[in-house]
C-alpha cells in the first residue's frame, strides 16, 4: 500500500486530500518536523524529520515523502502529480497539453504563491502574537497582488485551472493559497479566486482532510 511519511499538520495534507479525491488507499507514517519537539535527541522522541531513520527516506529532512512499492518520492506537488498521472480519471491530464498545464500551475504555486503566502501564515497565524511582524505580511500582501490577478483572470472563463473541471492543478495551487488565507486582504479584487478556493475547499474530500487535520494535537510533546 502507498504510504505518505508526514502528519497532518504539514504540506502531507496535499497529498492527503488527493488521495481522499481519488479513493487511492494509503497508510501514515507519522514523522513529525523535528522543530515542534522540545528535545528531538530524546531517546523516546517520536520519528521526527532529522531521525536518522527518516532521512534515509528523504536526506532534505522533510515531510511529506512517499514511497509507492518502492518508489520513493518527494515533493508535495509533484507526488501529487505523480498519483494524478499513476491513478488516472478525471483529475488527471488527459493529454500531454494538460500534462503541461497542471505542471505549469503547480510550479508556479510553489514558487510565485507559496513562499509570500507561508509568510503570511507564519506572520498572522502560527507564530505567537509577540513574535508576528505586520511589514511581513503587508510586504508578502503586496507581493501576491500581481499573481492573485493572473490566477483571477485564468479562472474567469471556467472557474478552473485547466480542462474546465476540477483537477490535480486546482488541489495544488489551492493548498499553497491556503496558507494565505489569514490575510482576507490578499484576496480582495479577485471575486474569481474567492469563488473557486471556497467551491475547492467544500469539497468532500477536503472537508474530511481538514477535520482530521485538526483533530491532530498541534502539540507533540
Ligand atoms: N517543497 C517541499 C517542502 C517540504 C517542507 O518544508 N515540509 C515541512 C513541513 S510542511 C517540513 O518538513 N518541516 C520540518 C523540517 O524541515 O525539519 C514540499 O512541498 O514537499
Amino acid at each position: 500500500m502507498l504510504k505518505i511519511y508526514g502528519v497532518y499538520r504539514s504540506r502531507a495534507t496535499r497529498n492527503i486530500w488527493l488521495c481522499d479525491e481519488m479513493g487511492i488507499p494509503f497508510e501514515m507514517v507519522p514523522v513529525v518536523q523535528a522543530n515542534r519537539l522540545k528535545n528531538p535527541s530524546a531517546p523516546d522522541a517520536p520519528l521526527h524529520t532529522r531521525s536518522p531513520a527518516f532521512l534515509k527516506v528523504n536526506p532534505n529532512g522533510h515531510i511529506p515523502s512517499i514511497d509507492d512499492n518502492g518508489l520513493v518520492l518527494h515533493e508535495s506537488l509533484a507526488i501529487n502529480l505523480y498519483l494524478a498521472k499513476k491513478h488516472g480519471g478525471t483529475l488527471a491530464p488527459a493529454n500531454i497539453s494538460e500534462d503541461g498545464q497542471m505542471t505549469m500551475w503547480s510550479v508556479w504555486a510553489a514558487t510565485e504563491i507559496e513562499p509570500n503566502a507561508i509568510q503570511i501564515l507564519y506572520h498572522r497565524v502560527a507564530k505567537p502574537e509577540a513574535e508576528r511582524d505586520p511589514k511581513v505580511v503587508a510586504a508578502a500582501v503586496q507581493a501576491l497582488r500581481m499573481p492573485m490577478q493572473a490566477l483571477d483572470a485564468a479562472l474567469a472563463k471556467t472557474g478552473h485551472l485547466v480542462g474546465g473541471r476540477f483537477t490535480v492543478a486546482d488541489i495544488n495551487v489551492a493548498e499553497c493559497l491556503r496558507f494565505a488565507q489569514g490575510a482576507p486582504e490578499a484576496f480582495e479584487g479577485a471575486p474569481n479566486v474567492q469563488k473557486w478556493l471556497a467551491a475547492c475547499q467544500a469539497r468532500p474530500a477536503f472537508k474530511a482532510m481538514m477535520a482530521k487535520r485538526d483533530a491532530e494535537p498541534a502539540q507533540v510533546d
